[in-house]
C-alpha cells in the first residue's frame, strides 16, 4: 500500500467499467445458482446446491485478474467454489453460452467446480479437490520453464504467470506444503498464488492470525508475500483523528468476532466500537461521521473487496519471484449472509434474492442479461472488455504428434524382470538422437535409481534452472549414476511425496494444451505408495493427462521388503480408474510392445494415460518373435500361452510376476489334464473395457467384432473352469467368468504381506503352484459332481 490515499492509482475510466463488472459477475453468479436451485425442475429431490458466498467473496479479484491483470499466456486455477464466477466471466468474454449458465450443475450445463475436460469454457486448470490445483499451478510453472529451457515452446511464447486463486482453507492440505518445498528446491518463477482470506472453511471460521503463519511458510521458501488488508475507505478513515485507534481494533479483532458483526451490520458496529474505544480522542466524530450502513460499508471495505487495493497490489508485481497475495475477504460479501459461520453453502431465499435483484437494479426478465443494471453504456463496456488482454488468449494449444518407431531398440536377455526391461528400454532409447527420446521427460519422486531409471539419466542428465556438476564425479568417487544438473536435462528429480509426482505428471501431460509443446511424461513410483498419491493421480487423469506410470516392484513378490511395501490393490486401482489404461506384462516382450503402443496412446486424441504394474522378479523369458498376432492379442489385453485343446476342461489365467507359478502348475497338469490352456492376461483392464465397449454398442444395436475376452475365452468349451491367479487382489481377473459363462477360482492376495522369500510368501496368500493346482482339483471335483 505504498499509493498515497487520494491519489488515484488506476483511471478512473479503467476503474469505472471494473467496478461494474464486478457488480455484474456477483450477480450473475448468485443467479446462476439461485437459478439451479430455486427455478428449476428437480426430477430427484436432491439439493442441487453452490456456493453463493464463496463466489461473492472473491468477485472483485477474479474481476480485477481476468479484466485487466491477466495475459494472454497465464493460466489459472480457480478455487472450485467459484465456478459460477468464472463461468459468468467467461460468458461476459463471450465464450459461455446462456444455456450452459442456466444448467449450471445439470446435465450438460457448466461444472459445479471448472473443468478442463467437461466445461467448454476453456478452463486451464481443473479444481475440486482442495489444494490440488494450487499446487499443479506450481508444476506447470516448472514444466513451462522445462519447455523453454528446451527450447520446445512455440516461437515467441512469452512465459506467462501460473496463478492460483485459492480459498485460505486449502492451505490445510499437506500436498499444498509439498509443493512448496519442491518448488524451492527447483527455483520456481512466475507463480503467483492469491488466497482469498476470507477465514471461514465450510465449517467454521479459522483460527486468528493465520495470516501470520502462512506469511512465515511462504517467506521460508523465498516467496515475495504481499498482504491487502484494509480497503481505500478503510486507509481514509485511519488518517482522520482517532482512526489510529481503529485501525489498531480491527487488528485485534478476533476472526469470529469479526464475521459476526459483518453480519449483524453497521448498527452492531457502532455499539461494539463505542464500547471498545469510544473513549478514544476524536472517535466519536469518526463514527458520527457514518450511518449505520455507511459504517458497514466501511468496516466490510477491505482490501480484497476493494478494487483499486486490488489492481495496484497486482499490477505493482515486475518480478518473476513467486508471489503470495494474501487478500483479506468477507466470505459472501454484499449478500445477506455476508460473515455468516454457516454461510459457506448458504442460498439466498427467493425474497433475499427480490432485494438482491432489487439493489442491482436487475428488472425481472434481464436476469441474464450482461450489460443490465450496470449504469454505464453497452458500448463502453463491450470496448473494455474487448481490450482486456487476457482475451487475447488464443485457447488451448495444440501440437503435432510425436513420430514413433516400428520397434523399440530393445532385445530381452533369457532371463529378467519387468522392471529390468522397463529400464533397459529407456538406457537403449536414451543412446539415441529420436523425436521420441527427445520428448521423453522422467520423473520420481527419489526412487529414480531403485526403479531403474538410472540409465536413462546417465544418457540424459537431470533438468534443473542452472547447471550443476556431479560432485562425486568430479571428486572421482566411483558411481553408476551421473549426476549431472542442467537446463538440458531430461529427468526430474523430486522428493519423496507421491502427491508432487501426480501433480508434475499432470503438468506435463497437459504441455501441449498449456504450452503448445507436446512431452511424452514417464513417472516411477513404488507400487503401494500409488496410494500416497492418489487423490492427485486421480486429479491428473481426471484432466485427461497424458503420462505413462510405472508402479514398480509390486505386491507380495517384493518378499523381504514386507507388507508396508507390498501393494495388493493397485491392479483394481489401475482397472477402476477413468483415463488410466493399466497393464501388468509377465515378460520383457510384451513391456516393450506395451510401450511403444503406449507412447502412442499418450498422443491420441481419445488415448488416455498408462499405467504399468512391474516387478523385481527375474523369471525366464521365452523365446519368441513378437510377430503382429502376438503383439496384437498383449496390447489387446492377453494371449494363450498354451491354446486350450476343443475339450479342455480347464484353463490357467495369470497375470504379471506368477508366471513362473502357472507355467509350472500347467506343465504338472499335462499329463492328467491334457489339452488344458493356459492364458497370459497382460491388462484385464484392456480385456474389461473392451467388452464393455462391444455390450454397449450391441445394446445401441450395433454390429461390432467380438470384443478380445470373447474371442479368447471362445475357445474354451463353456462347461471349462477358470482358475486365476495374480500377486494382487482376486477380483481383478474373476470376472472374467462371466466373459462367456465359466465358472471362475478366483486365487491372489487378499491380506497384507510380510517379509520373507517368494515361496514363503505365495504359499501363504495361496498363489504358489500348489495353490492353483488345489484350486484346478476343486474346480474338476465340482465338474465331476456337476456330471454326476
Ligand atoms: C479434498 C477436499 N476435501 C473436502 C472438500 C469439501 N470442501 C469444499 S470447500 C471446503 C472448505 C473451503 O474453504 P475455503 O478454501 O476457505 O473456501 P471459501 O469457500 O471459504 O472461499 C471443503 C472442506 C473438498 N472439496 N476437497
Ligand atoms: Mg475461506
Amino acid at each position: 500500500m505504498s499509493q498515497l490515499v487520494n491519489e488515484p492509482a488506476v483511471a478512473p475510466e479503467t476503474l469505472a467499467c471494473l467496478n461494474a463488472l464486478e457488480r455484474k459477475v456477483l450477480w450473475l453468479s448468485s443467479w446462476m445458482v439461485h437459478n439451479a436451485n430455486h427455478l428449476r425442475p428437480a426430477r430427484d429431490g436432491l439439493k442441487v446446491g453452490g456456493h453463493q458466498a464463496s463466489c461473492a467473496s472473491v468477485a472483485t479479484l477474479m474481476t480485477a485478474l481476468y479484466f485487466d491483470v491477466l495475459g494472454p499466456n497465464d493460466r489459472v486455477a480457480v478455487k472450485p467454489h467459484a465456478s459460477p464466477v468464472f463461468h459468468a466471466i467467461q460468458y461476459l468474454f463471450g465464450n459461455q453460452t446462456k444455456a450452459k449458465l442456466e444448467g449450471f450443475r445439470a446435465f450438460g450445463g457448466a461444472q459445479s467446480y471448472p473443468s478442463r475436460t467437461k466445461d467448454s469454457d476453456d478452463v486451464d486448470i481443473s479444481t475440486g479437490s482442495v489444494g490440488l490445483g494450487v499446487g499443479m499451478t506450481l508444476f506447470a510453472s516448472m514444466v513451462q520453464d522445462y519447455v523453454r529451457f528446451h527450447k520446445l515452446a512455440p516461437e515467441k511464447r512469452a512465459s506467462g504467470r501460473m496463478i492460483a486463486i485459492m480459498g485460505d482453507a486449502e492451505l490445510d492440505e499437506g500436498n499444498v506444503y509439498e509443493a512448496l518445498l519442491e518448488g524451492w528446491k527447483h527455483d520456481v518463477r512466475n507463480l503467483w498464488w492469491i488466497i482469498d482470506y476470507n477465514r471461514q472453511s465450510l465449517d467454521r471460521v479459522v483460527s486468528d492470525r493465520l495470516f501470520q503463519k502462512i506469511k512465515d511458510f511462504f517467506q521460508a521458501v523465498g516467496w515475495k508475500v504481499v498482504i491487502l488488508k484494509y480497503g481505500r475507505r478503510q486507509q481514509a478513515a485511519f488518517a482522520k483523528p482517532g482512526g489510529e485507534a481503529l485501525r489498531q481494533w480491527i487488528d485485534d479483532c478476533p476472526n469470529e468476532l469479526y464475521c459476526a458483526l459483518t453480519f449483524k451490520g453497521g448498527a452492531a458496529w457502532r455499539e461494539r466500537l463505542t464500547q471498545d474505544i469510544g473513549h478514544v480522542a476524536g472517535m466519536k466524530t469518526l463514527l458520527a461521521g457514518y450511518d449505520d450502513d455507511g459504517l458497514q460499508d466501511l468496516m466490510t471495505n477491505l482490501a480484497g473487496h476493494d478494487m483499486e487495493a486490488v489492481l495496484e497490489a497486482l499490477r505493482e508485481v515486475d518480478s518473476d519471484v513467486p508471489h503470495c497475495f494474501i487478500a483479506y475477504t468477507i466470505k459472501g460479501f454484499g449478500l445477506p449472509f455476508a460473515g455468516h459461520k454457516d454461510n459457506h453453502a448458504g442460498i439466498m431465499t427467493e425474497e433475499q434474492m427480490a432485494d438482491f435483484r432489487a439493489a442491482m437494479d436487475v428488472d425481472e426478465g434481464a436476469e441474464w442479461s450482461r450489460f443490465a443494471g450496470l449504469g454505464l453504456d453497452e458500448k463502453t463496456l463491450k470496448e473494455f472488455i474487448g481490450r482486456a488482454p487476457f482475451n487475447r488468449k488464443a485457447g488451448r494449444h495444440s501440437a503435432p504428434a510425436v513420430p514413433l518407431p516400428d520397434a523399440l531398440p530393445f532385445r530381452p536377455g533369457p532371463r529378467m524382470s519387468t522392471q529390468e526391461a522397463f529400464g533397459r528400454i529407456l538406457n537403449e532409447l536414451g543412446k539415441g538422437e529420436t523425436p521420441l527420446a527427445e520428448r521423453i521427460v522422467t520423473t520420481s519422486p527419489d526412487v529414480t535409481v531403485s526403479t531403474n531409471l538410472g540409465g536413462w539419466v546417465n544418457q540424459r542428465g537431470i533438468f534443473d534452472r542452472a547447471d550443476r556438476e556431479d560432485v562425486f564425479r568430479s571428486e572421482k568417487v566411483v558411481s553408476m549414476q551421473k549426476w549431472s544438473l542442467s537446463r538440458n536435462g531430461q529427468h526430474i528429480e523430486l522428493g519423496i511425496a507421491e502427491n508432487n509426482l501426480f501433480l508434475l505428471l499432470a503438468a506435463l501431460g497437459l504441455s501441449d494444451g498449456l504450452f503448445g509443446t507436446r512431452l511424452l511424461p514417464v513417472g516411477t513410483v513404488y507400487d503401494p505408495f500409488i496410494a500416497r498419491g492418489l487423490d492427485a493421480l486421480t486429479y491428473a487423469c481426471y484432466q485427461d493427462a497424458r503420462f505413462l506410470l510405472a508402479g514398480t516392484p509390486s505386491g507380495i513378490t517384493l518378499a523381504p521388503e514386507g507388507g508396508a511395501h507390498q501393494s495388493v490393490g493397485t491392479p483394481l486401482l489401475g482397472m477402476g480408474q477413468p483415463g488410466l489404461t493399466s497393464f501388468e506384462p509377465a515378460f520383457a516382450d510384451e513391456l516393450a510392445a506395451i510401450m511403444l503402443w503406449g507412447f502412442g496412446h499418450l498422443q491420441e486424441p481419445e488415448g488416455g494415460a498408462l499405467y504399468c504394474r512391474l516387478s523385481t522378479r527375474t523369471v525366464d523369458q521365452p523365446a519368441r518373435e513378437m510377430d503382429a498376432t502376438l503383439r496384437h492379442d498383449v496390447l489387446a489385453g492377453g494371449y494363450w500361452l498354451a491354446e486350450p485343446a476343443p475339450h479342455a476342461p480347464l484353463a490357467l489365467v495369470f497375470s504379471g510376476a506368477v508366471a513362473p507359478e502357472a507355467q509350472a502348475a500347467h506343465e504338472a497338469l499335462a499329463d492328467e489334464l491334457p489339452g488344458i490352456g493356459l492364458l497370459a492376461v497382460t491388462s484385464a483392464d484392456r480385456l474389461y473395457g473392451d467388452l464393455l465397449a462391444a455390450s454397449e454398442a450391441r445394446a445401441r444395436g450395433e454390429a461390432v467384432p467380438a470384443p478380445h475376452a470373447e474371442t479368447l475365452l471362445g475357445r474354451l468349451p463353456p462347461e471349462a473352469a477358470l482358475v486365476t491367479v495374480l500377486d494382487g487382489h482376486p477380483a481383478s481377473l474373476s470376472w472374467l467368468g462371466t466373459v462367456a459363462g465359466h465358472r471362475a477360482y478366483p486365487l491372489g492376495v487378499t491380506g497384507f504381506g510380510e517379509s520373507g522369500d517368494i515361496p514363503a510368501l505365495y504359499a501363504k496368500h495361496r498363489i504358489d503352484t500348489d495353490a492353483i493346482l488345489d484350486m484346478a482339483a476343486l474346480a474338476c471335483v465340482h465338474r465331476a459332481r456337476r456330471r454326476a
